[in-house]
């Protein structure tokens, strides 16, 4: 197969893990015949200072042409500190996401057996969560109507049914080809957003009699994804919620280094770790590359790719069981390795 890919390093360490990745796919397509041919283009703080614009023309029309974008992170604290700017790194990743159409964030949550005792819950509770996040990409207050003065500010919590619909429409869909479950997490008790959320998700079971569907506020199901993690195993809610519940759930798989997800809508699909661009650490070497690399995989199975895809998740079990980790979860009195040495490792194991 041949696969054109555009690539968006961005910020911070996204230019570190981001050829560890590449490195990866290489040596896939060297040992299962397929052809990766790269595109890289600018986004994110590089892009503002490059030309001025966060996600210019040439990288939408990259990623139009392209069959995938794999996407690192941006983000840079120079754009933090100044309320007023209205161009951000950030605002990039938003356009990208609208541009593309990406409304669908697939989010895996599940543990590694050899990392139990490194996250801060207890591995009883932990022990065999496997779960997945689909979060609303394009709606909601990222997108409503904002305003902001030095008085008073607001964000808009705007959905209409048919970003609604299609969303549910994925998520039920992926409950079918998983364990049935489908949790829709809102707020309805407060929020009129997610009444109509409720209200078109109770209109649309009858569609999937066989998906057992159970409704949870939030604030209950930030609680329970923590105290309770197996119950779950499709959770779809809106954008905000979303980004929110998958940060906490990095506690479950025991770094934000491990979690990766793809973006599914109306273009070329993206693939993308949970995590941000991290910038204390750019430079550095200690940045975890697997949610990166396992982005990659998601990438490889999206296309039908199953036996690399599972190639890329024994190589980067493998790492982990062999102790070849960054330091924030590597075994104490262990020596930690560097994002490329465990890049390389990786890409030498499969
Ligand atoms: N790889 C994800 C990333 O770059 N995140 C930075 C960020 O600003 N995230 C906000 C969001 O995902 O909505």
């Amino acid at each position: 197969m041949k696969l054109n890919i555009a690539v968006l390093a961005g910020d911070g360490i996204g230019p570190e893990i981001m050829p560890q990745a590449i490195g990866v796919l290489n040596a896939v397509g060297k040992k299962f015949n397929h052809e990766f041919v790269y595109k890289e283009a600018l986004c994110g703080a590089h892009a503002i200072d490059e030309v001025g614009d966060p996600f210019p023309e040439e990288t939408f029309k990259v990623c139009m042409d392209a069959d995938a974008v794999l996407f690192a992170a941006v983000g840079d604290p120079r754009f933090d500190n100044d309320p007023t700017l209205k161009v951000r790194p950030e605002t990039g990743l938003l356009a990208m996401r609208k541009q593309l159409g990406l409304f669908a964030n697939v989010r895996p949550v599940a543990t590694f057996d050899c990392l139990l005792h490194k996250s801060p819950l207890k591995e009883e509770i932990i022990k065999g969560a496997d779960f997945v996040v689909i979060r609303e990409l394009t709606g909601g207050m990222y997108f409503g109507e904002k305003y902001q003065d030095n008085d008073k500010a607001y964000d808009t919590d705007i959905y209409h049914r048919h970003e609604i619909e299609r969303i549910l429409k994925v998520a039920f869909e992926f409950a079918m080809n998983r364990n049935k479950h489908l949790t829709v997490v809102d707020k309805a008790n407060v929020l009129a957003s997610s009444r109509l959320w409720r209200q078109i998700a109770q209109e649309m079971e009858p569609q999937y009699p066989e998906v057992s569907v159970d409704y949870m506020f939030i604030d209950n199901a930030s609680m329970r994804v923590l105290t309770e993690p197996r119950f779950f195993d499709v959770i779809v809610t809106e954008n905000t919620f979303g980004d929110i519940l998958t940060d906490e759930t990095s506690a479950i798989t025991g770094s934000m280094g491990l979690q990766p997800s793809s973006s599914l809508g109306e273009h070329t699909p993206l693939f993308e770790p949970v995590h941000g661009s991290w910038p204390q650490a750019a430079g550095k070497n200690i940045a975890n590359p697997m949610a990166m690399i396992l982005s990659a995989a998601m990438m490889l199975e999206h296309f039908g790719l199953k036996e690399e895809g599972a190639a890329i998740r024994k190589a980067c079990d493998d790492a982990l069981e062999n102790n070849i980790r960054t330091p924030e979860i590597q075994v104490e009195g262990v020596r930690s390795y560097g994002t490329k040495e465990i890049g390389e490792w990786i890409a030498n194991r499969i």
